[in-house]
């Protein structure tokens, strides 16, 4: 996948304001803080091209960047900052899943957890609905660089047992190392290729 002259598309707020392509989408999904941008800039191979939260919870849209000819990455509103008031999370919420829910062209959700941390519910609660939804999902432990390598291992298996996944569901990532970035690309590759 030639990411090289991906740009930034546009930032939907509403079902209305998605874009009429029908190329592929993948979107990405993760915590507020979680380091979603920076693993889209490490994907992208450019610094500052998502905007790196100063502040996290800001409220923002579905943010679609061109891959041309290729597909649509979908960056989806961090979810569970604490300083968002629980009707403004709701509204995200129902925007989120009803793109999900009906957006066609959508092939697969990257899920972005923190490796250091153990299993969160609000994370277990996405997977298990996009299994509900028969979305495909790819799992992506981020910030690997913070971790040795046995307590990669460790984390990694912790989390895998909170969220009854095997190693073949997800990748070990860092945005700073670019530690996974080669795996990941060539797994949503894969996917874009099955029809
Ligand atoms: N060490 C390290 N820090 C990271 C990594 N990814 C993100 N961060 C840091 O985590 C914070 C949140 O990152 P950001 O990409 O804005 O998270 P987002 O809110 O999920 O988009 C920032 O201070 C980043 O520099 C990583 O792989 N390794
Ligand atoms: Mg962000």
């Amino acid at each position: 996948m030639n990411l090289n002259d991906a740009s930034f598309q546009l930032s939907v707020h509403s079902l209305r304001q998605l874009p009429d392509s029908e190329l592929p989408e993948i979107a990405f999904a993760g915590r507020s803080n979680v380091g979603k941008s920076s693993l889209l800039n490490a994907l992208f191979n450019r610094k500052s091209f998502v905007k790196v939260s100063s502040r996290p919870g800001k409220t923002q849209g579905l943010n679609f960047f061109l891959v041309p000819g290729t597909c649509h990455f979908v960056d989806l509103p961090g979810y569970g900052y604490a300083k968002v008031s629980k009707q403004m999370q709701a509204q995200w919420g129902q925007l989120i899943s009803a793109y999900l829910e009906t957006r066609l062209q959508l092939r697969l959700v990257v899920v972005i957890m923190d490796l250091r941390h153990e299993a969160k519910k609000h994370d277990r609660e996405l997977l298990l609905w996009l299994k509900q939804q028969a979305i495909p999902s790819l799992a992506v432990y981020t910030k690997a660089d913070k971790l040795s390598g046995n307590k990669r291992t460790q984390m990694a298996a912790t989390l895998d047992a909170g969220h009854g996944l095997g190693p073949q569901d997800r990748v070990i990532f860092s945005a700073t190392t670019k530690l996974g970035r080669e795996e990941l690309l060539s797994r949503l590759e894969l996917c874009l290729s099955d029809a």
